[in-house]
């Protein structure tokens, strides 16, 4: 609704362009505003074709034969009785008693949400998920649930792919309605990198609901059940499925380890269930978790939480599809997989490899590999698009075990590194993960604590500090923000406090928050902001949707704002086209809006003029148009 008034707002309807042929009849209101948008997005595609997208521009590019993705035909208009029916006609407890009465390891497909988080930098566009969504709801109607939001998608898809993430999930969730939609809820750090106050979490979680999403995973970054309880108490409001989740580190069948014993997990699990979860979580994040020790703990989370297991791994040893294994002989519930062609290394295990390894077994899973294979075939296609996003590791490594970096931070944290000159010294940043994450107590590492955990080896390698030499009392140091913060108590507790010595290294006198942080943080007027927000946008109207997202990421969301003004609907582009622009003589079309859709061709650009501009010259639905933008290259 935002995006439509926005569009409809004098000042945004005045937006500078420079067309050729101005249609000078006056016409509907629609048709005005139609022109308005498909000039917008010609502009983008000028833009990009003239000057490249920043995040492509010196990236490796696809392949220049690589197919258009087709997604399977699979659409049908009404689809196989799924769990998400389940859920409407008999809500989540249902869900969790059938789950635990099942017979088949259940699968949630990960490909839409961890998959590319994990292999592609998070950068996967809706179109891509959208378009094959159908296939998935006719052809796979047994998947236990499709992950498809939270966790980094939802801040990517406003930074840097130019689009509302909340679409994105009404898109999915009308695409497939018989299947359950997942999503990963950092607890009280919602979608972002801190604590928000209670309020603020109540109400995403209520939207998010409304908006489409049946499955909700809440873990928390140093596993403190405490700091979960608003979140979790939010989804049982909603009738939603409560996914408590417990985050896997160590290794269990380690006596050096003993923090992280297998007393501490059931303990953990107990305390979900008590805190109301319908389904336990078992959240391997980093890939840890191996096949021996998870016979061992999916037993005894069976035996003495009585919750249904839901468990999810990474690929980064190479090991993951033999824990996943072990797991269903052990009784695991649910299992979370990607397509095959998004699957492996830091993302999920194979889809269809461990539904083959299950086949003719009590646990086969009843999915169709002819199937999966047909969507991991259209994957395969995507992900060509998105080559300037692969990280470019080449195998997995069991280097894992030492540095314990989840898989979703992995290919950034490299990238990171390289951008500061240390790609060369990446064994050392991996062994310095280690040794910092020591130096904070041994803690669990995942969004948002493994940043905190990653900034401080980054700094440390960069800078030449060794672990004694940042804990002696003597030197002085300043400390990246991230890690004041968190020893601060800004996310909360681990398990047993943060040691003494780096506590009194970095805060000095200074006290740390050792309560809840949503317990001191002041509940936010939400309509204030709402109104606020509506002013510092000029008047328009602020829905729930976009009142969410500016309370998540202000900054983030005005800046998406400030570019729709300028490019509109770019959402619907082609992958290509978004990210490499238009040839002459390239034809595409790009459907704005249930039934209208844009005919764009490119006709020809021209050579820079003397005020450093170039024309673009386009054809639209069939109407010349000529787009200026400036050189910058
Ligand atoms: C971003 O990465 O900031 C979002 C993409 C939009 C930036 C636009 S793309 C066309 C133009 N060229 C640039 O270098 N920036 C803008
Ligand atoms: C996230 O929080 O984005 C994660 O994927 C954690 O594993
Ligand atoms: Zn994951």
């Amino acid at each position: 609704a935002f995006v439509e008034n926005l569009l409809k707002h004098p000042t945004f309807l005045s937006n500078d362009y420079t067309t050729r042929f101005i249609d000078e009849t006056p016409e509907l209101f629609s048709f005005k505003q139609r022109r308005d948008r498909g000039t917008k997005v010609l502009t983008y595609i000028a833009d990009i074709t003239v000057n490249g997208h920043p995040e492509t521009r010196d990236r490796p590019q696809p392949r220049p034969d690589l197919k258009p993705p087709r997604p399977p035909v699979g659409w049908v208009s009404n689809p196989s009785y799924g769990t998400r029916n389940l859920l409407e006609q008999k809500g989540p407890q249902a869900v969790a008693d059938w789950m635990k009465a099942q017979k088949q390891v259940l699968i949630t497909d990960t490909t839409m949400r961890d998959g590319h988080q994990s292999l592609l930098a998070t950068r996967m566009r809706s179109i891509d998920m959208i378009r094959v969504a159908p296939a998935y709801a006719a052809n796979l109607p047994q998947l236990f649930s499709v992950e498809c939001w939270g966790g980094a998608t939802f801040d990517v898809a406003y930074r840097f792919l130019q689009e509302c993430p909340w679409q994105r999930l009404r898109d999915l969730r009308e695409a497939m309605p018989n299947l359950m939609t997942q999503m990963l809820l950092r607890g009280s750090n919602g979608v972002g990198y801190t604590n928000y106050p209670d309020n603020v979490v109540r109400e995403f979680v209520r939207q998010a609901a409304a908006s489409g999403v049946d499955v909700f995973r809440v873990f928390d970054s140093l596993n403190w059940v405490e700091n979960m309880r608003v979140a979790m108490d939010a989804v049982i409001e909603q009738n939603k499925v409560c996914e408590g989740t417990v985050c896997y580190t160590g290794d269990i069948l380690d006596p050096d380890r003993a923090k992280y014993d297998l007393k501490y997990y059931v303990g953990m699990g107990r305390d979900l269930r008590d805190a109301g979860a319908h389904v336990l979580g078992l959240k391997d994040m980093a890939g840890l978790l191996k096949p021996a020790a998870a016979r061992v703990l999916i037993r005894a989370l069976k035996e003495e939480v009585g919750l249904p297991i839901h468990f999810h791994t990474h690929d980064t040893a190479g090991v993951a599809c033999a824990t996943i294994l072990a797991a269903a002989d052990a009784g695991v519930d649910a299992v979370d997989c990607a397509m095959d062609a998004l699957s492996g290394n830091t993302s999920q295990a194979t889809l269809g490899t461990v539904v083959e390894a299950l086949r003719h077994t009590d646990r086969d899973t009843g999915l169709d590999i002819a199937a999966i294979r047909e969507l991991s075939d259209y994957w395969e296609a995507v992900r060509g698009q998105y080559a300037a996003f692969e990280s470019g590791l080449q195998a997995p490594t069991s280097e894992v075990y030492l540095h314990e970096m989840p898989g979703g931070q992995f290919t950034n944290l490299k990238a990171q590194a390289r951008s500061l000159g240390l790609e060369e010294r990446w064994h050392e940043v991996a062994q310095m993960y280690a040794d910092v994450n020591r130096m904070f107590g041994d803690i669990v590492k995942v969004t948002p604590s493994s940043k905190v955990v990653g900034d401080m080896a980054l700094m440390m390698v960069s800078q030449g500090l060794t672990r004694a030499e940042v804990e002696d009392p003597a030197t002085e140091l300043a400390f990246p923000d991230s890690v004041v913060d968190m020893l601060r108590g800004n996310l909360g507790q681990p398990p047993g406090g943060f040691p003494d010595t780096i506590m009194r290294k970095v805060l000095k006198d200074e006290a740390p928050n050792t309560e809840r942080p949503g317990g001191h943080l002041e509940p936010v007027d939400l309509e204030a902001v709402r109104t606020q927000l509506s002013a510092e946008l000029e008047g328009m109207a602020v829905d729930d949707e976009d009142l969410n997202g500016y309370l998540m990421y202000p900054k983030v969301f005005l800046d998406y704002m400030g570019r729709h003004r300028q490019y509109g609907p770019v959402r619907t582009l082609p992958t290509r086209n978004f990210f490499y622009g238009m040839e002459p003589g390239e034809e595409i079309s790009a459907e704005i809006d249930p039934g209208k859709t844009l005919e764009i061709r490119l006709q020809a650009v021209s050579d820079t003029d003397e005020n450093g501009e170039v024309r673009v010259f386009f054809e639209l639905n069939g109407q010349p148009r000529v787009i200026r933008v400036p050189n910058r290259m």
